[in-house]
């Protein structure tokens, strides 16, 4: 498998989850610095024009986080990295959907957004209000998404490489996260798996 990625990334999510799921992958560096996400010949592989993007040993290509993170987990049912039972699973699926459709938008426009506008100062009005949407996003997980260490108590499931990542972006979007004990405590935990500590010291995270 090959892992496209960039650093810092919702992508780095994928990684963790290849890590801890002890799957042999390549990972393959797109440089957002010079925005290749969005030339040839990214985006004859990833329409899309995003990472992350997983291409298997067959081709198949597969993109958005939450997919790609179930993938990951139902190839390798030995690293427990989903629920057993179906409404652990919703709980687990609950957050990540949550991180994609509200959280990571509410990321985004602090530098995308072009994506939503063309004037500068709607992207200026929309890059002040993030410290809010953030916090707010972060008072929302403090309260409703641990149900133990982790999220889904005390076993890592792939949500929990999906929320550390996007937690990761909390102190750069201007959310003081000691206001935010659980989660302080959860991103701790997880800097201290070998599967983020390799990444760091890797230079992706
Ligand atoms: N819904 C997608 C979103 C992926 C996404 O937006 N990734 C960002 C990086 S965090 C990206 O590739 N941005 C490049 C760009 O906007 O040009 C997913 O969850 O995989």
């Amino acid at each position: 498998m090959k892992l496209y990625y960039a650093n810092g990334t919702i992508s780095i999510a994928v990684a963790i989850a290849l890590l801890e799921a002890d799957l042999p992958h390549e990972r393959v560096g797109v440089d957002f610095a010079t925005a290749e996400q969005t030339r040839q010949p990214y985006l004859d592989l990833n329409p899309k024009g995003r990472v992350p993007a997983l291409v298997l040993d067959d081709g198949t290509f597969l993109t958005e986080t939450g997919a790609i993170l179930d993938y990951v987990a139902a190839i390798a049912p030995g690293a427990g990295l989903v629920p057993e039972t179906p409404v652990e699973a919703a709980h687990m699926r609950a957050v990540m959907y949550y991180l994609a459709s509200t959280m990571h938008v509410a990321h985004a426009h602090k530098m995308r957004g072009a994506r939503w506008a063309d004037r500068a100062e709607s992207h200026a009005d929309m890059t002040a209000k993030v410290p809010q949407t953030m916090a707010t996003c972060a008072a929302y997980i403090e309260t409703q998404a641990f149900r133990g260490d982790f999220v889904c108590g005390d076993t890592l499931t792939v949500a929990d490489a999906y929320l550390f990542v996007v937690c990761n972006w909390l102190g750069g979007d201007g959310v003081d996260v000691s206001q935010f004990p659980r989660i302080a405590a959860f991103m701790d935990r997880m800097a201290a798996r070998p599967s983020v500590a390799s990444l760091k010291a890797d230079g992706l995270i």
